[in-house]
Formats: structure tokens, C-alpha cells, sequence
């Protein structure tokens, strides 16, 4: 790349570290004492434990694979190991205190800054620092949008705010739109910061179906319950069946009857549920329940990425719906600007070519895929990031929520989880085969 190249993703890198940082600082100064060290459920980690790991990754591949610094303090390497440690057992280990926390991160992130400083960043290979400062913003976004869960699981009162997004002249277009059958370009070798299992660029062929343009809504899923869809085992895939009558699970999580009315508790408020906003707390089996009962399936990973990407007028993959350009605040609801996801139908200005919406931001949306290898995939930085959760466990998550920033998402990225979590920003759309002609 060129040296104008080279300065642009060194500036970037800067910002987003600083983005990154005052977001982590928010999430982690706004709760003091028990509620930085305690665990608030099993599939969480305390706040500090999040806090130190971020400084802790941030040494291990900006200071010492990047610079060849010595390790700060060896000795806690192994605290903040995710894979030595699962979260139920965090709280007990030996943890930083939250001021030890704090300052172990800050003086990672002032030996970081002076290491990007001085560091050639002439180029974006997998291998180059231009790609590892780009890693670890997206690393600590990723553990701020974990903390941010950790929030809303979190009982007490409200302690963040934001301003709710824009309310929505009622949408009217269409409820599903058709995506053309034919090839088109998955994943990428071009995107600078993308992670190992965006890569590589790939032609995939994909039949035509149609896509829900919008997000399913509170008010559709409340169809589905109003329906009898949680008693009724047509619906459901026997797992998905066992689970919902085991942990007599019978609507969103967070969400409760009150009389006539469905409540739920969104960040320490209880509000009643709005009937227009994207669903959200629902696990794969639910998402994949809904879909029968509404006549339809989930899509398929590939189709939702080529419902995101594809442009059939240039007949080529962009980076995001609405083309090339970044995120911004009048494409999509990322980045924690709002406590919540957008009214289905917002953000026309983020639409596909085909006229989908919301892709990108809101809530992560269920696809019918396991976490799969592309073809050519190559392991980086470390086989822990992606390589070891390949397999028929986890199902793949598109478009991130509002609490993902803008860093961490692109028409590529991949996410995961095992199919029976929804204390992540999940919801869904849904989609149906096209006829043969
Ligand atoms: C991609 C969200 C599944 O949180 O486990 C954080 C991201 N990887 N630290 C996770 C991640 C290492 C990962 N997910
Ligand atoms: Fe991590």
C-alpha cells in the first residue's frame, strides 16, 4: 500500500483505540465496588476480569509479538486466558483489584500508543502491525459489547443512559423482497482489519429466495406467542423443543406478563414492550420456531450475506448495504448511541440495492448455518480466535446490534454462539425459497 494508505489506517488505529477505550471506561466507571467484581450470572465475567483481559491481549500482541517487548507482569497471563478459565469460574481466581485493573490497562495503552507511534504500518497483511492495532480495537469493542450484557443481565437500578433513536413514520414498503439466484463474492481479502474467518474472498452460489426487509418485530413475535407457538412441538426441532419445555422457556428473555400486557427490562427499566422494534433476546431455536410457524426459515448464511452485499447493477459484493462508504450514524444503529434497537423499517438510507433494511446494526440476526471454514481459510492470529469453534455447536449471527461498534462490523463479519443463547443482542429475519420457473 502507499505511505497516504499506510498514515490513513495509522490514524485510524488511533481513533478507534481512543473510541474503544472511553467506551470501556464508561462501562466499567459507571458501577463501583461488588458490582465490578461480582458475577452477575455464570455466562458472564466480572467487569474487572473484561477490563484486565482487554489490557492483557493488548500487551500480549501490541507489546510483545508486535514491538518484542518483555511481558509487564507474566504472572497474570493466565488469569485472563479465556480458555484456562471459563466464565462460572472467573470470580474466583485471584483477580486485579478494579484500581489495579485500571491502571494495568492505561499503562498497556501508553506503551501501545508509543509502539503505533513508531511502528511501520506499511501495509495490512495479517502478519503486519497495521493489521494487529486494528485487531485489538476490535478485540476490546467486542468485550464492550460483552460488558454491556453483563449490564443488562445486572438487577439494580439504571445506571446508563442514551437517547432512544428516532421514532419512525410507520414503515411501508414491502415485507419481502427477492434476492436473485447466481454467484456471488463471500468474504474478502481486501478489507484491511478483517478477521481470519471473514477470509478468504470466495464465489458462492446461491438460489433465489426472498428476505424479510426488515428485522421480525415484537409485535409479529407476539403473534407467534399469542398463537401457542411456544406449546406447540410442530414448530420446533426436537433440541429446541426440549430446552423450551426443560427451562420453561415461553417468551423473550427479560420480558414478563403483567395483566394484559407484556413488560420488559431493558438496562434497570421496566417498559412496556413496543410492538415495532426488531426482536430482540431470542435464541436460534426460537428464531428457527417462529420461522416455521410463520410459513418461512431462517436464511442461510451466504443468502444473508448476499442480501447485504450484492449489487446487481454492478454485479459485485460491496462492503456494506449501502455501498463502500463506513458506517454512519444515517446508515445504521451501532456503537451503543442507543439502548436499544431502531423501529423496523429505520434507516433508509442504509438500505440494500434490492431495498433491504437494518442489516446492518440493531440486532444480531440468527442464521440457519453452523460456524463453518471458508474454503482456503488460514488460522491468525491464533487458532483460539475462530478455528477451535468450527463445528456443528455454535449457528452464525450477522449485522451485529446496536451495542456493536462500527470497528467490529462489516458486510463480513461473523459471529457466533451456541443455539440456546439470548442474553446476546440477538434476534432474526426471516426468509423462503424462491419457486422454481
Ligand atoms: C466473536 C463474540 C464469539 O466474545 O467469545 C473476544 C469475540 N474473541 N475475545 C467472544 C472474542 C476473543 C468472541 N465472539
Ligand atoms: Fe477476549
Amino acid at each position: 500500500t502507499t505511505t497516504a494508505g499506510a498514515e490513513t489506517l495509522r490514524e485510524r488505529a488511533l481513533t478507534t483505540l481512543v473510541t474503544a477505550r472511553e467506551r470501556t471506561t464508561l462501562l466499567t466507571g459507571c458501577v463501583e465496588g461488588p458490582d465490578l467484581t461480582a458475577q452477575v450470572s455464570p455466562l458472564m465475567s466480572p467487569l474487572v476480569w473484561d477490563l484486565a483481559h482487554i489490557g492483557n491481549q493488548e500487551e500480549q500482541w501490541l507489546l510483545r509479538a508486535v514491538a518484542g517487548q518483555e511481558a509487564i507482569r507474566p504472572e497474570i497471563d493466565s488469569l485472563y486466558d479465556a480458555f484456562e478459565h471459563p466464565r462460572s469460574e472467573r470470580p474466583s481466581l485471584p483477580l486485579l483489584s478494579p484500581a489495579e485493573a485500571r491502571r494495568y490497562a492505561a499503562d498497556v495503552r501508553g506503551r501501545a500508543l508509543d509502539v503505533l507511534e513508531r511502528t511501520a504500518f506499511d501495509g495490512t497483511r495479517l502478519t503486519e502491525a497495521g493489521f494487529a492495532f486494528g485487531m485489538i480495537a476490535q478485540h476490546e469493542q467486542q468485550h464492550d459489547e460483552t460488558m454491556l450484557i453483563t449490564h443488562q443481565l445486572r438487577r439494580g437500578p439504571q445506571v446508563l443512559t442514551a437517547p432512544d433513536p428516532d421514532p419512525l413514520p410507520l414503515f411501508t414498503g414491502p415485507a419481502e423482497v427477492l434476492v436473485p439466484g447466481g454467484p456471488f463474492t463471500m468474504g474478502t481479502s481486501t478489507e484491511p482489519w478483517a478477521l481470519d474467518n471473514e477470509r478468504p474472498a470466495h464465489r458462492r452460489e446461491v438460489a433465489p429466495f426472498h428476505i424479510d426487509t426488515t428485522p421480525v418485530t415484537n409485535g409479529a413475535y407476539l403473534a407467534f406467542i399469542d398463537d401457542g407457538g411456544y406449546d406447540d412441538p410442530r414448530w420446533w426441532t426436537p433440541e429446541g423443543w426440549d430446552h423450551v419445555r426443560r427451562h420453561s422457556i415461553a417468551a423473550p428473555l427479560f420480558w414478563r406478563r403483567d395483566g394484559g400486557q407484556w413488560l420488559r427490562r431493558r438496562f434497570g427499566v421496566t417498559e412496556a414492550v413496543p410492538a415495532d422494534e426488531p426482536v430482540l433476546h431470542v435464541c436460534w431455536y426460537e428464531a428457527d420456531a417462529y420461522a416455521r410457524w410463520a410459513g418461512r426459515r431462517l436464511p442461510t448464511e451466504a443468502e444473508w450475506e448476499k442480501a447485504a452485499r450484492y449489487d446487481p447493477a454492478g454485479d459485485r459484493a460491496m462492503r456494506y448495504p449501502w455501498g463502500d462508504a463506513d458506517p454512519g450514524p444515517e446508515h445504521a444503529n451501532l456503537g451503543q448511541r442507543h439502548l436499544r434497537p431502531a423501529p423496523a423499517g429505520s434507516y433508509p438510507a442504509g438500505e440494500s440495492p434490492l431495498g433491504v433494511r437494518q442489516l446492518i446494526g440493531d440486532v444480531w440476526e440468527w442464521t440457519s448455518s453452523d460456524f463453518a471454514p471458508y474454503p482456503g481459510f488460514g488460522a491468525f492470529p491464533y487458532r483460539e480466535y475462530s478455528e477451535v469453534f468450527f463445528g456443528p455447536e455454535y449457528k452464525v449471527l450477522r449485522g451485529g446490534s446496536f451495542a456493536v461498534d462500527a470497528v467490529a462490523c462489516r458486510g463480513t463479519f461473523r459471529n457466533w454462539d451456541y443455539p440456546i443463547r439470548r442474553q446476546i443482542f440477538s434476534g432474526f429475519r426471516t426468509a423462503r425459497s424462491a419457486e422454481a420457473v
